[in-house]
């Protein structure tokens, strides 16, 4: 039996986090077993390592070393969350996932794709997610929803052409694999974003049913 891996991913304060809940919701109302989870993150070790990339440091991080401890968290929940809930036919809701290295490490920090590619095939083997929804977002926009939470992470205080790399490299992927991504405009209203859920949900279902 093997499950369904769907990954959000998006820049920031695209709305990830608020309709990860809503698309669990739907899910589990159709019957699903849902595993809701997010990276980096999702183990108490890995989310010591998420801490460790979040927190703002004096101490500049080297983006190799950013992105080892990116792989090295995905190391830990894949084999502790991600693996045994596929592994028991579960739909994985990942709030962000390797899309999130090649777009931050990758068009943020400038690191080439060849390299990122390379951790994730000696992490991931061949394990992809099967749907992966882009929550797409002007910069201005979402840094202004990010922003008025308060607090900003390490990441957050970037400056804005990090964030167009960032979300140029989005939207390259979804461009570049149309059958594994779909685009939500998530500049829209949170009842309308919610919406464009709503018709995603037959072919969400179908890839769980099919
Ligand atoms: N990272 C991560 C890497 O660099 N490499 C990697 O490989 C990985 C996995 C943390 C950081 O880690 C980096 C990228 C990130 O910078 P995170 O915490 O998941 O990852 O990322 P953030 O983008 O910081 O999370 P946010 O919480 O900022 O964004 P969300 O989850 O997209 O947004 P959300 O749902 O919290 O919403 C933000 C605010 O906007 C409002 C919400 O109520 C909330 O206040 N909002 C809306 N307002 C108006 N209209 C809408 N449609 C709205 N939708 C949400």
């Amino acid at each position: 039996m093997t499950g369904l891996f769907i990954t959000l991913e998006g820049p920031e304060g695209a709305g990830k986090s608020t309709n990860r809940e809503y698309l669990a919701e739907q899910l589990r109302a159709a019957g699903v077993d849902v595993v809701l989870t997010r990276e980096p993150g999702g183990t108490p070790l890995a989310e010591r390592i998420r801490e460790l990339l979040l927190d703002p440091s004096d101490e500049k991080m080297d983006a190799d070393t950013e992105l080892l401890l990116v792989f090295a968290a995905r190391a830990q929940h894949l084999a502790e969350v991600i693996r045994p809930a596929l592994a028991r036919g579960a739909v994985v809701l990942c709030d962000r996932f390797t899309d999130a290295t090649y777009a931050y490490q990758g068009g943020g920090r400038g690191l080439s794709v060849a390299r990122i590619a390379t951790l994730e095939h000696f992490v991931q083997g061949d394990l992809r997610p099967d749907l992966t929804l882009v929550f797409d977002l002007p910069v201005d926009i979402g840094l202004a929803r990010a922003t008025a939470r308060g607090r900003l992470d390490r990441f957050e205080q970037e400056g804005r052409a990090f964030f167009e790399a960032v979300r140029n490299a989005y939207l390259q992927r979804a461009a570049s694999q149309p059958a594994r991504y779909a685009l939500v405009d998530a500049s829209l209203p949170l009842a309308q974003v919610q919406q464009s859920l709503d018709a995603l949900m037959p072919q969400i279902l179908g890839r769980i049913h099919g």
